[in-house]
């Protein structure tokens, strides 16, 4: 049994094993850097925040493999005291508020956790330890309305969304806790990347989910919003090493991490509903209401110096990673669906707003 954040605070003396602390540990990327990691043999903490429903989905499996520690974005004494008890040699600050159609709804939660936050935990970080090696993400959200094509890390940020505009403040404000306090701190700024454990909200999540739905017969149709919009979607699995190479070099320094391919939307809904067997023109419905008040319209990375520097290149490509998702989405509903098994918590997403 999962026994929560409080139980499991570990306070044992400091090891010779690497430590890294993780914040957002329950999120997608979390789950995959903290199996990362514990692979290198490293000591992992994770920071949770309390929850009524528990959060632990992701992580239920890494159960006495990773030390939880109870703390949130927006209350430094939190932070400090995780850092105390974690003795980190490596932060990853994964926590956000990440869903960028939310961050309209949800504009000054955003800006507080997704960005200010940002600050509390390098403030922390400079006052108990500042040779703590710092990781941000990032997020190409940050380039929003782009002029030039492929983006690079010098590609000017112009971003389209409260989320996208936090990111920026956080990006910056990393850079220039590196450059004003010397902190070995990076930004990864990842495009989007995608996998099974992927926020139902999310399009790629959404649409393997809709085509697990209606091949099994659970629903007949899928609302979307801009099918034009394109991206360059990588596999999260990949991304998390990029994000610990970038705390193993001799310099800090900032990296995009990207496939260097886009696609649009529309396009990757195809390709769900084909390997599934299906004709997505009869189940696709476009929904206006679902449509965002600024769109990022074309998202597509060049990831040279990450190639060049780090020796990382991405290794699942987009028909995999999506075929990958229809599948562990027919498999899961398969499993929900067994004669006898209780429906589990995701019938209760029906019952949310619609996400745009
Ligand atoms: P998720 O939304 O899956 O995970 C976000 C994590 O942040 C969760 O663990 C969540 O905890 C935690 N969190 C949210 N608010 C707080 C808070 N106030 N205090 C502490 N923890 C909090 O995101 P991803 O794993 O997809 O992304 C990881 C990071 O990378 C995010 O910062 C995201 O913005 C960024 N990013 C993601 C990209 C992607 O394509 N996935 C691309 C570029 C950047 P809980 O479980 O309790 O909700
Ligand atoms: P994004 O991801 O906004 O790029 O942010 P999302 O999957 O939400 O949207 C991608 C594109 O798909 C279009 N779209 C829809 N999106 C959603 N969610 N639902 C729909 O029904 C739908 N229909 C069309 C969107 O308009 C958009 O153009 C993700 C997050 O992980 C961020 O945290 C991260 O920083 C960026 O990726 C890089």
């Amino acid at each position: 049994m999962w026994s929560g954040p409080a139980a499991a605070s570990y306070t044992g003396r400091r090891s010779e094993l690497k430590r890294a602390l993780i914040t957002g540990i329950t999120g997608q990327d979390g789950s995959y850097l903290a199996e990362f990691l514990l692979g290198k043999g490293y000591r992992v903490y994770g920071l949770v925040r309390r929850s009524s429903a528990g959060n632990p989905e992701r992580i239920r499996h890494l159960e006495g493999q990773v030390h939880l520690l109870p703390g949130d974005m927006l209350d430094q004494p939190s932070l400090v005291a995780a850092l105390d008890q974690a003795e980190p040699d490596e932060v990853y600050n994964l926590a956000a508020q990440s869903y960028v159609g939310v961050s309209w709804q949800q504009p000054l939660l955003t800006a507080q956790v997704t960005g200010l936050g940002v600050t509390h935990l390098l403030e922390a970080i400079r006052t108990v330890n500042p040779k703590i090696r710092f990781y941000q993400a990032s997020s190409s959200e940050m380039f929003g309305r782009v002029r030039e094509i492929p983006q690079n890390e010098n590609t000017p940020f112009y971003p389209r969304s409260p989320y996208g505009a936090a990111k920026v403040y956080a990006h910056h404000i990393t850079v220039n806790y590196r450059e004003s306090y010397g902190l070995f701190a990076c930004c990864g700024i990842l495009f989007n990347h995608e996998s099974p454990r992927r926020g139902l909200e999310f399009v790629t999540r959404k649409v393997s989910d809709g085509v697990a739905r209606i091949k099994l017969g659970l629903a007949g149709e899928l609302r979307l919003g801009n099918l034009d919009s394109r991206r360059d979607w990588g596999y999260a699995g990949d991304y998390v090493e990029a994000m610990w190479l970038m705390l193993q070099q001799e310099e800090p320094g900032d990296y995009v991490i990207a496939t260097g391919e886009t696609h649009p939307v529309r396009e990757l809904v195809e390709t769900a509903f084909s390997h599934a067997g299906l004709d997505w023109r009869k189940y696709v419905v476009v929904d206006p209401a679902l449509y965002r008040p600024a769109e990022v319209e074309l998202l597509c990375g060049d990831y040279s110096r990450a190639r060049d520097r780090l020796g990382w290149r991405p290794k699942v490509t987009f028909a995999e990673l999506v075929q990958m998702m229809v599948d562990a989405d027919l498999e899961r509903w398969e499993k929900i669906l067994q004669p006898g098994r209780p429906v589990d918590g995701d019938a209760g997403a029906a019952l949310l707003p619609p996400a745009r």
